[in-house]
């Protein structure tokens, strides 16, 4: 199981302090949200921000594109620093071109799912996908309630990756802590991302909280 910290739930004040801690603490990878005020209803981190944690630090990056019409941003995105890329299923008429792009552009390619979305989404672009991220809340904002039929398409998802022989990992991205990482790690979810419900929890440290976040891994 591998755990990333959402970084738009970081300080961003004191952003290479958090980022020096949580690499000390023996976190995987850096997951980093993009937000276009169009897809998705808000703003976020943008390919300066990418660049400044390349420095800061080896782990992947990990980005999720939450944009309309992503393929306008690879390169701009692995350029800065990336080194895997998810684009919503949603957000493009060319889901095979955009992976494939990514891909080529020397980074993994990923699928984001928000979640009333259908799995069937995924049924033709198998053989270009690197991972899949299964939203648990609606894409936009931090802090927000597990949607619980998430479990099942978790699940689904499994046995279809499964079925098809491949090996792809399932990242999970929405209110994932205590009360949502076993269960999501049963059914087949193996990256989990950390924003204020785990790694930037109030009222403990970020070593305590990534300690205590790998220790729910135990319960799956
Ligand atoms: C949401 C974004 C996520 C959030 C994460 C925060 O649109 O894609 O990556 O940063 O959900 O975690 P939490 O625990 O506050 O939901
Ligand atoms: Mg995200």
């Amino acid at each position: 199981y591998e755990i990333g910290p959402s970084l738009m739930c970081a300080d961003l004040g004191n952003l290479e302090r958090d980022v020096k801690q949580l690499d000390a603490a023996g976190v995987d990878f850096y997951h980093i949200d993009i937000m276009d005020g169009s897809f998705v209803p808000n703003f976020t981190l943008g390919p300066d921000l990418v660049r400044s944690v390349r420095n800061m630090t080896d782990r992947p990056l990990d980005m999720h594109l939450m944009v309309d019409k992503p393929e306008r941003y690879v390169s701009m995105f692995v350029n800065a620093g990336a080194d895997r890329i998810a684009v919503h299923a949603e957000s493009t008429n060319s889901l095979q071109g955009t992976l494939s792009q990514i891909r080529r552009a020397g980074a993994e390619a990923g699928v984001a799912i928000s979640p009333a979305t259908p799995l069937e989404a995924l049924d033709y672009v198998y053989d270009v996908t690197d991972y899949v991220i299964v939203m648990t809340v609606n894409p936009g904002f931090a802090g927000q309630k597990f949607i619980e039929p998430m479990y099942d398409k978790i699940e689904n998802l499994a046995g279809r990756i499964r079925s098809r022989g491949r090996d792809i990992p399932i990242e999970v991205d929405g209110n994932i802590g205590a009360g949502t990482i076993p269960e999501c790690a049963r059914r087949g979810a193996t990256r989990f991302i950390g924003g204020t419900s785990a790694i930037f929890r109030q009222g403990s440290s970020l070593a305590d909280n990534v300690r205590n976040t790998r220790l729910l891994f135990d319960q799956a």
